[in-house]
């Protein structure tokens, strides 16, 4: 009997996709994985222009553009989907990854960081997904939304009042979106990242003890980069996870289950 043909692993060539906050960290390792797989990438950014990011896919022979919004803001949001979909000439798969964490003690934090954090990491993730969503249902052809919550969706920081709140309402919103959107053929999934070596971390993790600390609670001892995310993001965006919806997928090393 012949074996059944392998597929091609994970090809995402003629897709079209977004990345949120892909400038830098976590957001720039999963446009350059889905760029690699042959995906037509659309690089957001908020601030400065990420020409350097740019310049790396294109040398490589990937096919990219930037896009600036800040995406808690509506407008900016509608301005860039219509860039998006004109220049991709339409949308396959979102990538939720912008986001903030100014770490804060909760006794003295004002409302207006409680109310940032929630309009960059929540609002931003319902703006995106639900202009993203709109185009894919018209497209009538499927697609995929990834969003990156966070191992704090599952447990508390003490310096993460305001943000761990945010992480869980991604991870529920996704899993809400899945069952409005699989009838359209459009999967819903949460990534949960644990600790990740990027700027979001770097002065809370400059303090030598809390590091080595940190390393010794990761089974597989060592902090995450931001290039062990890429490849299950690319994963859930491959033809190979169209069954795979609603669901989370925890990036962490194995520190979630490390609690004895
Ligand atoms: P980072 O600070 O390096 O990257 C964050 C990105 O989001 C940057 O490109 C930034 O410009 C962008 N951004 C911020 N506000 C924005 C806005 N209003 N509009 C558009 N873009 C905006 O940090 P990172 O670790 O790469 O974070 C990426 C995502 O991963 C975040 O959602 C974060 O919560 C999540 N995460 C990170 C870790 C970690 O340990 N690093 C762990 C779990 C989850
Ligand atoms: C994550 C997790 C990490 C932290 C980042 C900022 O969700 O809590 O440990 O470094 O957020």
């Amino acid at each position: 009997m012949t074996a059944p043909q392998a597929r091609s692993g994970m090809d995402l060539t003629g897709r079209r996709a977004l990345v949120t906050g892909a400038s830098r960290g976590i957001g720039r390792a999963i446009a350059e994985r889905l760029a690699e797989a042959g995906a037509h990438v659309a690089v957001n950014y908020h601030a400065t222009e990420p020409v350097d990011v740019i310049a790396g896919i294109t040398d490589r022979g990937g096919r990219v553009f930037a896009v600036r919004a800040d995406v808690a803001d509506e407008m900016q949001v509608a301005t860039m989907m219509i860039e998006v979909q004109q220049r991709l000439g339409g949308l396959d798969i979102l990538v939720n990854n912008a986001g903030i964490c100014p770490f804060y003690e909760f006794l003295d934090m004002p409302v207006e960081i409680w109310d940032r954090t929630q309009a960059v990491n929540l609002r931003g993730v319902f703006l995106t997904s639900q202009a993203a969503a709109r185009i894919m249902v018209d497209q009538g052809t499927g697609g995929r939304i990834i969003s990156i919550s966070s191992i704090s969706a599952l447990v508390g920081g003490g310096q993460q009042t305001h943000y761990t709140p945010t992480k869980a309402g991604i991870k529920s919103f996704m899993q809400s979106l899945a069952i409005v959107l699989g009838p359209h053929g459009i999967t819903c999934n949460s990534v949960l990242p644990g600790t990740i070596t990027t700027d979001i971390n770097r002065e809370d993790l400059s303090d030598p003890a809390k590091r080595a600390y940190m390393e010794k609670r990761i089974p597989v001892g060592r902090l995450g980069e931001p290039e062990d995310l890429a490849g299950p993001v690319c994963f859930l965006a491959c033809d190979e996870a169209r069954y795979v919806n609603g669901a989370e997928l925890l990036v962490d090393g194995g520190l979630f289950v490390n609690l004895q």
